[in-house]
């Protein structure tokens, strides 16, 4: 990790009077109101620098270094009034790009704050990312999970962290997790978006402490409250949820936010479940930068906002009762020279290198590297220690056996591992593979999820930054397709950080053609996708041993890996082998070379291995058979040595021909074998049709072993 923000620790006003003895509307004395008028006011600063409003003050649009600027103006004391409740160790954030006074109260610094906007080294994401998309690492305190730019992306990874606080407290009995809740924000728009309601039906059914803080300014970016939902009002829709606290206020009014977000957050921490708050603030400024609202806000509409302003009631609700004027102007004149040494000293920072700006896509070898905030530490893993060299006096097991032995062992030897998805309990999955585990290890370790895959992974996503491993099925691996935004933003999401934050999990996938059936939902392949996507590795074993030997790297990875479980190797003895052992380990990037030979070297992976090594029979020794295994890292080095051995190259796979992961391996081997091949490369693959259902249909797009002796014969003869 970069840096660790210090929490600052500014002086606060001493509260006069306890509850009892207040005043009708003064200030409460739970709240430490000095530090929420700094923080307030240092957002409205920060605002102010990167919106050039006040021409005498420091400011940096003219010079174009902000390029991406979302103001918080209006959003911020609500806001920071509940950063100051989030404070426990075990907290977490969820947050969106509005919500940097968020994060200035729990902890970021002024000059990262600044520094990262304009896109200088260090912060949160070394210049990688824009700044109002943040995160905040804290090993001592609470963090803040890291943005994504897509609207709503935050919900369902902050349900996650909340159902992670329940595991970690609950079955692991770590105490210090007790009464920590994740409080995830969000605009009012944000609420129509698949995230949110993935996220409200995870809370409400499992009774997370988990609090849903929606900030209604009245505008997406122009689209008005009532598109997002009927009637505009959230909460009030949400009444008939008999397991959500609601509160509903005016996020303007500091004394009023005061009291909802405190209701709310102590209404989660006794462990009553999930509450959500609504509070309307003003929008003082555009949407973003480049908005000028003209075209959808009257002047009367942008006047009455501005008649709004939180930050003037925030003053009258503290002067004089908590602080006399000079008080205040002096807690002015902080922020003025706090944000003024920040934005210097982030000015003096240097832009970030390029020569590091493909760092951290995938975790470092090097031992020395920071450890990123999330997954397993390299202390755990390194107790997980397996081997490469398989057990001989196993016996020989079916596919499914051979990922559900994998999992009911590492279930056992490391209490971190989580194990769900649709039906995954109960049932067994419905594919079986994980039948029994529920009834040996608990509902707590392998359960049912709802049928929201956004929410599978977003949850798994939350998991892992708070230190699990979750294992994740996914029923088939068409319907990862809800899930798309989740699975790239946890592959995005060390490099984006700048290697702050991490997210390993294991996602497997059922797909591809089963026995004798196919269709367009059950039976895609498309692992191209994953291996295009950022971040993630993709292994897709073709037998038993391999998938034993996989699955268990992946659950011991820093890296987040897609395990694909072939249909037809699910539903047939194709990919039945001897089982390797409880500690058999394969690397990624490390393919089998199935068969030698000196012709032609035949590239695949998954279940058409299979067919392949059939066709290759039918040739005697001629051809090399290579079964990549993973084609996320893929083993070049072995494809290159072997076609410059034969000459010969013909790459089989199920997926797509046209951008199909064959092209990838074709194009490598035209440029760093070319002058080792003594005929074109040649591609068999499902020749862009879907997988149809009727068998004859099936057979007809299908690689078949025929097709394939056939071509492997027609590039020798070349
Ligand atoms: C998935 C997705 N769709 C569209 C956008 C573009 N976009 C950015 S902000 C925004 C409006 C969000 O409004 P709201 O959630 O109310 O938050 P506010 O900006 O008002 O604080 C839109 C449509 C996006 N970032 N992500």
């Amino acid at each position: 990790m970069t840096t660790v923000p210090v929490p600052r620790q500014p002086r606060d006003a001493q509260p006069r009077g306890s509850a009892k003895s207040r005043k009708p509307g003064a200030p409460n004395p739970r709240f430490k109101w000095r530090k929420i008028a700094y923080d307030a006011l240092v957002s409205r600063a920060l605002d102010d620098v990167e919106e050039a409003t006040n021409k005498n003050k420091a400011s940096v649009p003219r010079e174009h270094l902000v390029l991406y600027q979302f103001s918080a103006r209006g959003h911020e004391v609500a806001q920071v009034i509940l950063g100051s409740l989030i404070d426990r160790k075990h907290d977490a954030g969820s947050a969106y790009y509005r919500s940097r006074p968020f994060l200035l109260s729990l902890g970021l610094g002024i000059e990262d704050a600044i520094a990262s906007p304009l896109g200088r080294s260090g912060g949160f994401s070394d210049g990688r990312d824009i700044g109002v998309v943040c995160n905040l690492p804290n090993r001592d305190g609470p963090i803040v999970i890291p943005m994504s730019g897509d609207v709503g992306s935050q919900y369902t990874p902050c349900a996650g962290w909340a159902q992670a606080i329940q595991y970690h407290a609950g079955t692991l009995k770590e105490s210090d997790w007790t009464g920590a809740i994740g409080v995830v924000l969000g605009g009012e728009a944000s609420v129509a978006t698949n995230g949110f309601w993935s996220a409200l039906t995870m809370a409400t059914t499992l009774q997370l402490p988990m609090l849903f803080y929606v900030e209604d300014n009245g505008l997406g970016i122009s689209v008005r409250s009532d598109m997002q939902t009927p009637g505009a009002d959230i909460a009030k829709n949400l009444a008939s949820f008999g397991t959500l606290f609601i509160r509903n206020g005016d996020g303007s009014d500091p004394a009023e936010s005061a009291r909802l977000l405190a209701e709310c957050v102590d209404y989660v921490r006794a462990g009553h479940g999930p509450a959500l708050v609504r509070l309307t603030v003003p929008r003082l400024s555009s949407h973003s930068g480049p908005d000028n609202q003209r075209g959808y806000r009257t002047d009367d509409e942008i006047a009455a906002d501005l008649a709004r302003d939180p930050l003037p009631k925030l003053r009258a609700h503290l002067v004089p009762a908590l602080l006399s004027e000079d008080e205040w102007r002096s807690l002015e004149q902080d922020v003025e020279r706090d944000v003024q040494a920040a934005l210097d000293a982030a000015r003096a920072r240097p832009n970030p290198d390029p020569a590091s700006v493909a760092r951290w896509i995938y975790a470092d070898d090097d031992a020395n590297s920071p450890e990123a905030f999330g997954g397993l530490s390299r202390a755990e893993r390194a107790k997980l220690d397996g081997t490469e060299s398989p057990v001989d006096d196993e016996k020989v097991v079916r596919f499914a056996e051979a990922v559900r032995r994998t999992l009911r062992h590492e279930l056992a030897v490391n209490p971190k591992v989580l194990v769900f998805g649709e039906d995954v309990g109960r049932k067994g999955g419905v594919h079986l593979v994980t039948e029994g585990l529920q009834k040996q290890f608990g509902n707590e370790r392998v359960f049912d999820t709802s049928l929201s895959e956004e929410g599978i992974i977003g949850r798994a996503v939350g998991m892992a930054i708070s230190g699990l491993m979750p294992v994740t099925e996914i029923q088939f691996r068409k319907y990862a397709d809800p899930a798309t935004e989740q699975l790239n933003n946890c592959g995005t999401m060390r490099w984006r950080t700048a290697n702050r934050f991490a997210a390993p999990i294991v996602v497997r996938m059922p797909g591809g053609f089963g026995k004798d059936v196919g269709d367009p939902w059950h039976s895609l392949s498309d692992e191209v996708r994953f291996a295009h996507a950022y971040g993630w590795q993709v292994a897709i074993p073709s037998n038993a041993a391999d998938a034993v030997g996989l699955l268990r790297s992946a659950m011991r990875s820093p890296n987040p890996t897609i395990f694909f479980e072939h249909r037809s190797l699910l539903m047939t003895s194709d990919g039945s082998a001897r089982y390797p052992g409880d500690d058999y380990v394969v690397p990624f990037g490390k393919a089998s070379v199935l068969r030698e030979g000196s012709g032609v070297t035949l590239v695949t992976w998954g279940a058409l291995v299979h067919r392949c090594l059939e066709a290759a029979d039918r040739l005697g020794d001629q051809v090399e058979v290579i079964d990549l295994r993973t084609i996320a890292p893929w083993d070049r080095a072995c494809v290159l040595a072997s076609v410059v051995k034969t000459g010969h190259c013909v790459i089989v796979h199920e997926d797509n021909l046209t951008a199909g992961f064959g092209a990838e391996i074709a194009a490598t081997l035209a440029k760093e074998a070319f002058w080792y091949l003594d005929a074109p490369v040649d591609r068999i693959a499902v020749n862009d049709i879907p997988m149809p259902y009727h068998p004859v249909l099936l057979d007809a797009v299908l690689p078949s072993v025929e097709q394939i002796a056939q071509r492997l014969e027609q590039t020798l003869r070349s």
